[in-house]
């Protein structure tokens, strides 16, 4: 049984329980209370991850923290979604990269000031944000054209990186995937139909909070 780390606004921690849903592996949660300040806990940074983040992953007695890492370890170790050949799971990597700088990454901060902020966004940072959100976007909607998923004909644990922050609903960024990135949307959709797929508010710890400040973008 595996402990997952995380909490339910957390994308990232979305794209390791999803992605072990979908091998049909079984996991316990645990939750992180994010928004009052766990992670920035000298206690929970010595005990549990030094870098002050989920999601976190125990098997056993290892303890596993990068979802791009928890995913590639997850992928080596049942032998699925991993890429077919050496050159996938070169272009994997590179996904998982991308997505951790800038894909997730915009989004994820975007989404965070705009919805669950204790105070107002400052309107400069969110357009600085935006600009470098609707760039990754449009990277990933141009790759995605013609194409079913992210690296080869099938899912990878690229598709379950980028798509960690794409199944939260709409009100809680403001950042509208449908009518802007058709490719993005579709490849969304497709994802969905993975066997293990679920809301990410179904499947992970803590309270559903109502966003605060969207505008919409
Ligand atoms: N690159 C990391 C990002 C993890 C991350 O930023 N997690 C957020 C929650 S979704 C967090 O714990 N942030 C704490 C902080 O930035 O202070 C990963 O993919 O695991």
């Amino acid at each position: 049984m595996y402990r997952l780390h995380g909490f339910c606004q957390s994308g990232n921690t979305f794209k390791v329980a999803f992605l072990l849903r979908a091998l049909g592996a079984p996991f316990e949660t645990a939750f992180v209370d994010f928004m009052n300040g766990k992670t920035r806990d000298a206690g929970w940074r010595a005990g549990t991850n030094e870098m002050g983040e989920a999601p976190v992953l125990d098997d056993g007695g290892l303890r596993l923290t990068q979802s791009g890492v928890i995913l590639t370890y997850l992928a080596k170790k049942y032998g699925k979604f991993g890429g077919a050949t050496p050159e996938e799971e070169r272009e994997i990597l590179r996904w998982i990269l991308f997505d951790n700088h800038k894909f997730t990454s915009y989004f994820a901060t975007y989404r965070f000031m705009v919805a669950f902020a204790p105070a107002a966004p400052e309107p400069a940072v969110l357009a600085f944000l935006k600009t470098r959100l609707d760039s990754a976007y449009g990277i990933v909607d141009k790759h995605l054209a013609g194409r079913e998923y992210l690296v080869g004909k099938s899912p990878t644990i690229a598709d379950f990186s980028l798509s960690g922050y794409v199944f939260f609903p709409l009100e809680e960024s403001g950042y509208a995937i449908d009518g802007r990135y058709p490719a993005i949307a579709a490849w969304r959709d497709r994802l969905k139909k993975v066997p293990g797929w679920a809301d990410p508010y179904a499947v992970l710890p803590g309270e559903r909070l109502a966003p605060k400040w969207v505008k919409g973008a």
